[in-house]
Order: structure tokens, then C-alpha cells, then sequence
């Protein structure tokens, strides 16, 4: 409720602020790595430390792809169409916040920034985001994150007058994950090469069970998630992607995680536990 009441405040003020106070700070200045300017490339496999529960599985590797998506696991990927593909794919494991072939190769300004979170303010804020979006949950406390900004991207074949800026977000406390989807800026939905099939969001387990097309996927009326919601908040989608949690009792091994698992050998890393009982309740060991 507080953000609300913010983001209230200030649409009295500057458009030009609420737009941009939808996206967590990123960027280089904010310990962004960035994704080499190309094409249809894909990032090297990123090694995360913690196993991130999404629907049935947890994956441990993720990518980040130019063209709107993070992937999970460590398939090559090598031969997904820079067209979107409607969900539900088997094999593409995937958050796809704007599938559309972007094109950086040539351009000054659009990157694909991205890093890891860790830090607790920034979790703790992201823990808010989440509880206001479904005030009938307990908070989540949520031990990791990571934020992958498409900044001022270009489409394929596109003017570079027409940009779009959008956000993706994942987050788990090991148990629980969601996906967050901040949309800041939509002007082009579909790459010169895609033969008019217009930008898909959502997301897909590979699983063919698991997935979701946002309203507007496919259509040029997509651009309009800048100013839709499921949770009120416009510019902002929030998805549980952990599937259900029902089955989860707490003497399972399911229940339990450390994070971070993986470590360098001379230690350094703070190890902390971290168990689920009742489907809510987090014990901090
Ligand atoms: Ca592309």
C-alpha cells in the first residue's frame, strides 16, 4: 500500500519519474554486467548460487537472450527463432517479458543490462512489491534475485527511433518464485523478419503443462502492458512460478535450502538455512 500511495504522489508531479520509478535501479552504475550489442545472441551460461524452484524442477544455470527472455537450464538454445514462439513450447524454459527480435548490433544507446541481487535492502524491497501484490500471503523473505533490463532496445529492421524499455526480475526465497515484469517504454512490437507475428509475453516451463500468455500477446495492441496490470500497479505483471507449494511438508528435502550452494573452496561465503513449514512460515536458522 505504501508504494501505491508513492506512485500516487507522484503522478501528481512528473510522468517522466512514474515511468522510470516502475524499474528497479540498473545499469552500470548499479553493478550491471552487459550483454555484448548483437543480434540473436544469448549470454554464456550464468551460474547461480542457489537451485531456483520453477514450476517442477530447479535450475541452477541461467541465460539471458537478446531478444526478451531469460532461460533456464543448460540446453544450447542455440537453434530458438528470434520470432516469438506461442507458449506452450516443449523445451524452451523461459521468462519471456517481451519475446520480439531486438537488434543491437548497430546501435549507440540500447543494452541488455543485467546482474545478480543479493542485497538485503533491495530484497527486502522486492519482498514489499510482492506482498502488496498479494496482501493475503505472509512475506516471502526472499534470498536472491536477478534483474535483467532491456534498456532502449531497437527491433530488427526497425527505425531506431522506436524503442522499447522493460524489466524482468526473478526471485525465490528457495521455496517460492516469482517473476516480475516492469514495463517502461513499448514502441515496437515486431522485427522486419517475423513476418508480422507481434511480440508474446509470459512464460513457458518447457513442460507443456506450465505457462502463460499475457493478454495481448501477438497483437500490435501488446504495446499497451506499459499501462495494464495484474495487480493494479500499471507497467507491472507479477507471476507465481513455482507452481504448488501443497505437497511441500517440512521434513522433505524440498523444504530446505542453503544459499549459497556453491562457493569458491577457500570458503568466504555466508551460509544460511532457511526451512518452510505450513506452506508460509519461514524459519530463519
Ligand atoms: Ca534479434
Amino acid at each position: 500500500m505504501l508504494i501505491l500511495f508513492i506512485e500516487t504522489v507522484h503522478s501528481q508531479t512528473t510522468t517522466a519519474n512514474i515511468a522510470r520509478r516502475k524499474l528497479i535501479p540498473f545499469g552500470p552504475e548499479h553493478g550491471d554486467a552487459t550483454l555484448v550489442r548483437g543480434d540473436d545472441q544469448i549470454s554464456d551460461p550464468i551460474n547461480i548460487p542457489i537451485r531456483f524452484p520453477f514450476f517442477n524442477h530447479k535450475y541452477d544455470e541461467i541465460k539471458i537472450q537478446i531478444n526478451g527472455m531469460i532461460l533456464f537450464g543448460n540446453q544450447s538454445y542455440q537453434s530458438l527463432s528470434y520470432t516469438p514462439r506461442r507458449f506452450p513450447v516443449d523445451g524452451i524454459i523461459c521468462v519471456a517479458p517481451f519475446w520480439a527480435d531486438v537488434l543491437t548490433r548497430d546501435d549507440s544507446t540500447g543494452n541488455i543490462f543485467y546482474r545478480q541481487i543479493t542485497d538485503q535492502s533491495t530484497l527486502s524491497e522486492l519482498d514489499q512489491i510482492v506482498a502488496n501484490a498479494f496482501p493475503g500471503q505472509a512475506t516471502h523473505r526472499f534470498i536472491w534475485a536477478y534483474v535483467v533490463t532491456w534498456y532502449e532496445v531497437p527491433g530488427y529492421g526497425l527505425s531506431s527511433l522506436y524503442r522499447n524499455t522493460f524489466q524482468a526480475i526473478i526471485t525465490t526465497n528457495g521455496i517460492n518464485s516469482f517473476s516480475i515484469y516492469n514495463y517502461d517504454k513499448l514502441q515496437w512490437t515486431v522485427g522486419s523478419a517475423s513476418s508480422s507475428v507481434h511480440a508474446q509475453a509470459g512464460f513457458n516451463a518447457g513442460d507443456m503443462k506450465n505457462y502463460f500468455l499475457i493478454d495481448k500477446s501477438f497483437t500490435p495492441q501488446v504495446v499497451q502492458l506499459v499501462d495494464n496490470s495484474n495487480i493494479q500497479f500499471p507497467g507491472r505483471f507479477i507471476f507465481s512460478i513455482s507452481g504448488d507449494i501443497a505437497d511441500v511438508e517440512c521434513n522433505t528435502p524440498d523444504g530446505l535450502q542453503v544459499a549459497p550452494f556453491r562457493g569458491p573452496p577457500e570458503g568466504g561465503y555466508e551460509i544460511r538455512l532457511y526451512v518452510v513449514l505450513q506452506h508460509s512460515r519461514i524459519l530463519h536458522v
